[in-house]
């Protein structure tokens, strides 16, 4: 039922091939956020709910993910239900994600790895809940998620509702505008905190309109600034839990995670299911809300997209 096209090692869905080769527009989603981000079964109504809502907005899902040593670009409802239940899944960035198809193994596509795939099929959007960066202490842990790496080279409009707020925003701004990443909050002023509508920081750019953000990469890609953008758009008012309440919360997990000796590619996973634990199932509630309301937004982007083409 899948076409092989780029490399021995990928298997395009028919209807994403369909869709990319007729110029039609095509929203990426990762996979991470399904093996390591959210608990079974929200986790696949998740997946299944985001795709129906990038269909809704005109567009075609893709999502990405390997399936036993093979890199999926669009994967069948069976598939995603597996993946949502499998035990002992990789979480797979730029740095092992050939090594899981070398080895024959299943993962989830981070944030990082699902750019450089979604760029691989010629997909030029992906819609994810919150984007890795800067961990809190990594001054000491070198933590810095490979995530902005990808931002800073890999031409894709990534829409998030922000840098996750276990992180540290500040300095995760700061990388990428090291990097040369724009980061664009849709309809508002300050920059979003994942769960939350507000951190305390401003919004480095502001756009109001999904045809105002496929310009600027449009503009970017015309004068030859290649890289990824981020898109910040906040949670809806009606499922945030606000930043002064999130704080005490996330300063909790912060201290478990300490106190565990928690390192490397597990803080993550480890953070959201201590928080949501903390919060006894509300932020994953905000969670999946913020995830679909980006799916949302990232299909009238691939829309606007395909209508400058
Ligand atoms: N957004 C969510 N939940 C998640 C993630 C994003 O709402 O679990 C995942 C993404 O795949 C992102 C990863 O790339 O968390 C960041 O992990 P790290 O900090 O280890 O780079
Ligand atoms: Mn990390």
């Amino acid at each position: 039922m899948t076409t092989t096209a780029l490399n021995p090692f990928t298997d395009i869905a028919p209807e994403v091939q369909k869709a990319l080769a007729a110029g039609q527009p095509v929203v990426a989603l990762e996979s991470t956020i399904i093996t390591h981000g959210m608990p079974y079964p929200d986790n696949s109504r998740m997946a299944a709910d985001v795709e129906t809502i990038i269909r809704d907005g005109g567009a075609v899902p893709a999502t990405i993910a390997i399936i036993d040593g093979r890199l999926k670009i669009g994967i069948s409802a069976e598939e995603r239900e597996a993946l949502a239940q499998v035990k002992g899944a990789m979480k797979l960035s730029r740095a092992d994600l050939a090594f899981a198809l070398s080895e024959g193994r299943t993962g989830g596509t981070t944030v990082a790895a699902t750019m450089l795939a979604a760029h691989m099929a010629g997909i030029k959007v992906f819609a994810t809940g919150g984007i890795g960066g800067v961990h809190m202490g990594a001054e000491t842990s070198f933590d810095i998620s490979a995530d902005l790496e990808e931002l800073g080279r890999t031409p894709v409009i990534v829409v998030s509702a922000g840098a996750k707020a276990i992180l540290d925003i500040e300095k995760t701004l700061e990388v990428l505008e090291t990097k040369g990443v724009p980061v664009v909050v849709h309809g508002a002023d300050i920059l979003p905190a994942f769960w939350s509508r507000q951190s305390h920081l401003k919004a480095p750019l502001r756009l109001d309109t999904p045809e105002a953000i496929a310009k600027f990469q449009a503009t970017r890609s015309a004068i030859g600034v290649n890289g990824g953008m981020l898109i910040a758009n906040p949670i809806p008012l009606e499922s945030e839990i606000p930043a002064g309440i999130m704080g005490g919360y996330i300063r909790e997990a912060l201290a478990r995670a300490t106190k565990n000796g928690i390192t490397g590619k597990a803080v993550t996973p480890y953070l959201l299911s201590e928080i949501l634990d903390i919060t006894k199932g509300e932020s994953l509630k905000a969670n999946i809300a913020l995830v679909e309301n980006n799916a949302r937004l990232a299909a009238r982007i691939a829309v606007a997209l395909a209508n400058i083409r």
